[in-house]
């Protein structure tokens, strides 16, 4: 057989030789393997689910062709082949993560977290620090919510744009990027570009003009729901016409090829990848007539709802059993050659199985080991000899063996052991503790950075005040510390709509883009999931975004890329990714059913990873900032909303002043009761606060300042101490942010054991704020509400001498406390409602 003849592609441009295309057919045919083994490890009951890339071999195999050192794949499960072509996962790594190993070595993806094909390469080093990106096919790992990845897509892609354009950035040239030159490859599925963010992508990256190359791998199929029920016209390339346009600077190229034609394949993606990387315009290629050889996964079959003649035109359209042909057509190579290649493939498939697997069994085989000896000791000094016996008998024999079950037999072991004392059994106990909280860890760990740029180990650096220093409106601190953050460091950008020319809706960047320019203070489009996603992409490529979502209520249009894809990056890449985003928003107190948001408790359950920070005022937020910029965990800021044109003291040190995470302030001290707050409630809480001293409730107000970390010094435990009752306030929905600071104070941190009366809440209404200044009186806590439900906590406790204020007959409905709220009667305090 010659190997040293070539073939051309349609437009002669590119050629290939015979090597490559046989080198090409032999990894399309490892993958394919790689797929069928799969699936039968998890139908064998080795693995718990399985899904693969089989039927989209060899469009994967083109677009790595145009793939280099630098560039970034940001898709979805399907993309295994891809994955092997660019060297970044081997067939024994794709089934160690099949099998849920948890050893990084063996599973670099997820470190076992993630279900298969959910690729991630390894940005960071062991102390959490940016690896160089050049120098590495870069992934970014993978998601199963589907379209959950174009968000950060942009990003990725924004990124380049940013280095290119920006040249003060030319030092990070080195590590990050080298004239912008990265493209990003993205891959969707037909079916999923139903979803609104791809459209908001595609439409925003058409804006931008940003380097992207996305795949639409079309398999007429979203599970069972085919095409024509997913897309207008029934193809996405005809959907998205409007976007195109082969001007210059301007709109998406879109193409569409035929996922079993090689030569057109490797051409439309090598010249749509060069054109890219040129000119940064983004583009769009439909891979049109692929196939799902196993359908879609291992759970269920696609017999259920492909019509007969739909299932016999994928056999005869499988994309590798027309390479096959082609091959054979063009006589690269003959059937004998293309069956020993598959022979071949099929020995190394099966034995990178077969090393995954013992990769990963053999751990579990000695700790098993280990366990069986310790009973076997036990047994020689226990009275419960028999029972004992059974445990080592069913640990000895199972048929599958992993850590929950050798749990389970650990647990059962001390469960009979309870009331029994040997050396044996604390021999016993002591491993139980060491084996539960070592593979606890495996699984808990990096939720958040852990590495020396962790904010919790940014150190305080107080505010300093002197005669000369300014009283401003609030907004002036923020823009002051933004102002500094720009001109000293060239990777903080900040976008959000109406951030750009305006100087943002409250002109907290008042002439800041004048100053700095479109490349650092940027106008967005309405689109707050893809703000969002161009802050984790280009974070993730060593840059420092701010991004602005204009109101907290709006943040719900980007709470499932919070949530799925930036709040788990670091925990479900085992580390391996971080993303340092600074989301800054405005909350709380306003009026009307949009403007008085303030969802803490839906942000506290969706973002566990991300820092939550609830400043009181500028000056804290400012020194949120300062402490977050600093360090790389991302975080997001909620500003209060009706404070920007309240006054305040710019600090003198304002551009270095840093607010500590995670430790609440004592805002004002007392004896009685601990008021527990944050952001716009302190300020009612103090006006409360000062009421209730003139009858001498004597109250302790605290900021906690960030939910997320909260309390780490058990600050609020220790005023409790010495007041001895609590009130968790604030505007949220009653059972909101307010119950988790009660779990968090009351349980966590102990705080139970200096109670002398129930822990109370005082919240709004469960029913959104309604516009105008009744409504909110009506619908949010206000300084009449704190004083009552004071004053009920010092009557529960001492009923003779807080007689009861309130009249039962004039019950009214207002916002929720302890109980209903009561009208004062005329013998009651005399309030001031200024
Ligand atoms: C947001 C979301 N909705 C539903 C699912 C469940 N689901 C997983 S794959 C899939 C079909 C996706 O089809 P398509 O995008 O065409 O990709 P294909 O599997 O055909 O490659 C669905 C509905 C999901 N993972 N995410
Ligand atoms: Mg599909």
């Amino acid at each position: 057989m010659e190997t040293n003849r070539i073939i051309k592609t349609p437009n002669g441009k590119y050629s290939f030789s015979f090597e490559e295309i046989l080198s090409d057919y032999r990894l399309a045919m490892r993958s394919r393997l790689t797929s069928l083994l799969g699936r039968k490890e998890v139908l064998t009951g080795k693995a718990s689910f399985g899904i693969f890339g089989d039927g989209i071999e060899l469009p994967q195999i083109a677009v790595a062709k145009s793939f280099q050192k630098g560039d970034f794949r940001t898709g979805y499960y399907r993309d295994q082949t891809f994955e092997m072509a660019i060297g970044n996962v081997n067939v024994t790594q794709f089934f160690s993560q099949l099998y849920a190993d948890h050893n990084l070595k063996n599973e670099p993806n997820s470190g076992g977290r993630q279900m298969n094909s959910h690729f991630a390469s390894r940005l960071l080093d062991e102390n959490g620090k940016y690896k160089n990106q050049l120098t590495s096919k870069n992934s970014i790992s993978d998601i199963s919510p589907t379209a959950g990845q174009m968000s950060r897509m942009l990003g990725l892609a924004y990124a380049s744009k940013i280095y290119r354009n920006n040249k003060k950035l030319d030092n990070y040239s080195k590590s990050f990027s080298k004239n912008g030159n990265e493209v990003v490859f993205g891959s969707i599925g037909d079916a999923s570009t139903s979803e609104g963010v791809f459209f908001e992508t595609m439409n925003a990256a058409g804006v931008l003009q940003v380097p992207m190359v996305v795949s639409v791998w079309d398999n007429g199929f979203g599970i069972s729901v085919p095409r024509e029920l997913q897309t207008v016209n029934n193809s996405i390339s005809k959907a998205l016409a409007g976007f195109s346009s082969e001007k210059a600077n301007q709109g998406i190229s879109i193409y569409q090829v035929e996922g079993w034609n090689y030569l057109n394949l490797c051409e439309t993606y090598l010249e749509a990848a060069e054109k890219t990387r040129n000119e940064h315009k983004p583009a769009l290629i439909h891979v049109t007539e692929l196939t799902q050889p196993q359908g879609h996964s291992s759970s269920g079959s696609h017999e259920r709802y492909k019509s007969k003649e739909r299932l016999n035109w994928e056999k005869e359209y499988c994309c590798l059993k027309k390479f096959r042909e082609w091959i054979i057509q063009n006589k690269i190579a003959q059937n004998e050659m293309l069956d020993n290649i598959e022979e071949e493939e099929k020995i190394f498939v099966e034995q990178s199985r077969k090393k995954a697997w013992n990769l990963y069994l053999d751990p579990i085989k000695e700790e098993r080991n280990t366990v069986v000896q310790l009973l076997t000791e036990i047994k020689k000094t226990t009275q419960k000899t028999e029972n004992i016996g059974l445990l080592i008998h069913s640990l000895e024999n199972s048929i599958s063996l992993n850590r929950r079950y050798i749990h389970s037999i650990l647990f059962k072991a001390l469960l009979l052991l309870a009331n029994e004392d040997s050396k044996e059994k604390e021999k016993f106990v002591k491993f139980y503790d060491e084996y539960s909280a070592r593979f606890s860890n495996v699984y808990e760990n990096k939720l958040y950075s852990e590495s020396e740029e962790s904010p919790l180990k940014v150190k305080e650096t107080k505010p300093i005040y002197s005669e000369k220093s300014e009283i401003v409106d609030g907004r002036v601190i923020l823009q002051r510390c933004f102002d500094h953050q720009f001109a000293t460091n060239n990777l903080f950008f900040a976008i959000g709509e109406d951030v750009g020319k305006l100087g943002d809706v409250n002109l907290v960047f008042e002439g800041l883009n004048a100053k700095y320019g479109d490349l650092r203070v940027t106008d967005t489009g309405i689109r707050e999931s893809t703000i969002l996603g161009q802050g984790i992409g280009s974070a993730i490529r060593g840059l420092r975004p701010l991004v602005d979502i204009q109101y907290l209520d709006y943040f719900l249009y980007a709470l499932q890329t919070a949530s799925d894809d930036l709040a788990t990056l670091h925990y479900r890449t085992a580390g391996g990714q971080k993303a340092p985003v600074i989301i800054r928003t405005k909350g709380h107190r306003l009026e009307g059913v949009w403007h008085t948001g303030s969802p803490l408790g839906v942000l506290l359950h969706a973002l566990r990873g991300i820092y939550i920070c609830v400043p009181r005022n500028m000056t804290q937020a400012a020194g949120m900032y300062n402490t977050l910029l600093q360090s790389d965990n991302p975080a997001i800021v909620i500003e209060v909303l009706n404070a920007y044109r309240l006054k305040e003291k710019v600090p003198d040190n304002i551009s270095s002043f840093t607010v500590p995470l995670g430790i609440p302030e004592v805002i004002r001290d007392g004896r009685d009761i601990t008021v527990v707050t944050y952001g716009a409630c302190c300020k009612i809480a103090l006006e409360a606060a000062e009421e209730l001293e003139k009858i001498g409730i004597s109250v302790e107000v605290i900021d906690v300042q960030t939910l997320l970390p909260f309390d780490s010094t058990g600050v609020i435990t220790k005023s409790i101490k010495k007041t001895n009752a609590v009130l968790f306030f604030d505007e949220d929905v009653p059972g909101g942010a307010s119950a988790y600071m009660l779990q968090q104070t009351v349980e966590k941190n102990n705080a139970y054991h200096y109670l002398d009366c129930m822990p109370r809440t005082l919240t709004a209404k469960e029913n959104r704020g309604a516009f105008g200044r009744d409504g909110d009186f009506y619908c949010k806590p206000q300084s009449e509400h704190m004083i009552e439900a004071c004053y009920k906590i010092m009557r529960e406790r001492e009923p003779k001498k807080y007689k009861d204020l309130f009249s039962s007959q004039k019950k009214i409905k207002g916002a929720s406390s302890l109980e209903s709220v009561l009208i004062l009667s005329s013998d009651s305090l005399l309030i001031s409602t200024k």
